[in-house]
């Protein structure tokens, strides 16, 4: 296939609630769509990068800057592209950058996809005709709103509580949501990289609440010191913000620094490379599950299609679009179809079309690149 154009739609969404988490308070989502077109067809992508360098080092901007200066000259030269992985040597000549170029390679693999007419579930292998998900809960101004929040999360159904924590905000509200619900709710926390070692006694005290993992502890970069602390706690680690390829999950996972693995298609630079992690993971019995950005619609599809290969055993943070939007950018929105389960679409592609309607009312800015 020839890629004709690529368009760069800048969107700013309002959350329906602020999104606290250790590294601050997010009141909407500022980032960027990638549509790629090839003879009639559009495939799109969406750059889970923030609007500042808080979760990890990409932003909204420099995701701007490498597709634009770097990887979309390249891909609008190529002559063939049989497949997404075909983009690897571009991507091989840009170091980091995994978001950027996951917003692309994703908008390939949809349209890839949708020449083929094939699902793009189907493409990567998925196995999985529905998916089982969880919520992630943000910090909330008192331990009375957090449990609030909870009960009305299980009652919709979710498989997963996860709950965000920070110095003076972790042990205690996990404790009460144990005493209000009881021992049998899945149950998990995420620091965002709050902690260091000299926390490992304070971060003991979670291992009674018997908490199905918590997610990324210590440093955003970090490996060793996590493989020191799980030596310390019985509560599983599940690696986030330090995972950035197959061979980073080789090294946490060789070490003992985790014991599950959070895959992001956009922080592991894109679904050939989450699909990796998933096979390594898979051959070395360890769980998998698909984490989230606070995404779109369109990054939602990505990650339902990601979550129907067989080892993403735990479910992942993809919540339906109403828990964030009050208006999603996708035709049809994300949605239960039963409580805490999503259908993988069957359409081609990712399987969801564009509200153009929508997609316009929270565009501030578009860039269009021709061959
Ligand atoms: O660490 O998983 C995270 C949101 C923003 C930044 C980082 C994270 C999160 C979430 C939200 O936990 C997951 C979601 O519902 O999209
Ligand atoms: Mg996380």
């Amino acid at each position: 296939m020839l890629i004709e154009q690529i368009k760069l739609d800048r969107l700013q969404m309002p959350l329906k609630h602020p999104f606290e988490t250790s590294f601050g308070r997010l009141m909407k989502r500022d980032f960027i769509v990638v549509s790629v077109q090839s003879e009639g067809f559009i495939g799109f992508g969406e750059s889970t990068a923030f609007p500042l360098p808080f979760y990890n080092e990409e932003s909204t901007e420099t995701v701007l800057y490498i597709l634009k200066e770097l990887i979309i000259p390249q891909v609008l030269k190529m002559e063939k592209l049989k497949h997404p992985e075909d983009l690897d040597p571009i991507f091989q000549s840009v170091k980091g950058h995994r978001m950027a170029k996951a917003a692309l390679e994703g908008a390939v693999w949809d349209l890839y996809c949708k020449k083929k007419g094939i699902s793009l579930a189907k493409a990567l292998g998925g196995t999985k005709g529905e998916i089982d998900v969880g919520v992630s809960i943000g910090i909330e101004p008192t331990i009375e709103e957090l449990l609030d929040r909870v009960g009305s999360c299980i009652d919709q159904g979710y498989k997963k509580i996860k709950v965000k924590i920070k110095p003076g905000f972790d042990v205690k509200p996990m404790e009460a949501i144990r005493d209000r619900f009881g021992m049998d709710v899945p149950l998990m926390a995420d620091a965002n990289s709050a902690y260091t070692l000299q926390d490992t006694d304070h971060l003991k005290q979670l291992d009674p609440l018997n908490l199905m993992m918590i997610e990324q502890p210590l440093d955003y970069d970090d490996i060793i010191d996590h493989g020191t602390l799980q030596r310390e706690l019985s509560t599983p680690i599940c690696l986030d913000e330090s995972i950035h390829s197959v061979e980073d999950a080789r090294k946490a996972v060789e070490i003992g620094a985790t014991k599950i693995i959070n895959i992001k298609v956009g922080r592991v630079g894109g679904l050939t490379e989450a699909k990796k992690i998933h096979d390594y993971c898979q051959s070395m019995g360890i769980p998998v599950w698909c984490g989230g950005m606070l995404e779109s619609g369109i990054g939602r599809a990505h990650n339902i299609a990601i979550s129907s290969l067989g080892k993403f055993t735990i479910p992942g943070d993809t919540s339906p679009s109403d828990r964030y939007w009050k208006q999603d950018i996708t035709d049809a929105e994300v949605q239960f179809y039963k409580p805490g389960v999503l259908k993988v679409p069957e359409g081609p592609g990712i399987g969801y079309g564009i509200n153009e309607q929508a997609f316009n009312h929270y565009v501030v800015h578009t860039e269009s690149f021709q061959k």
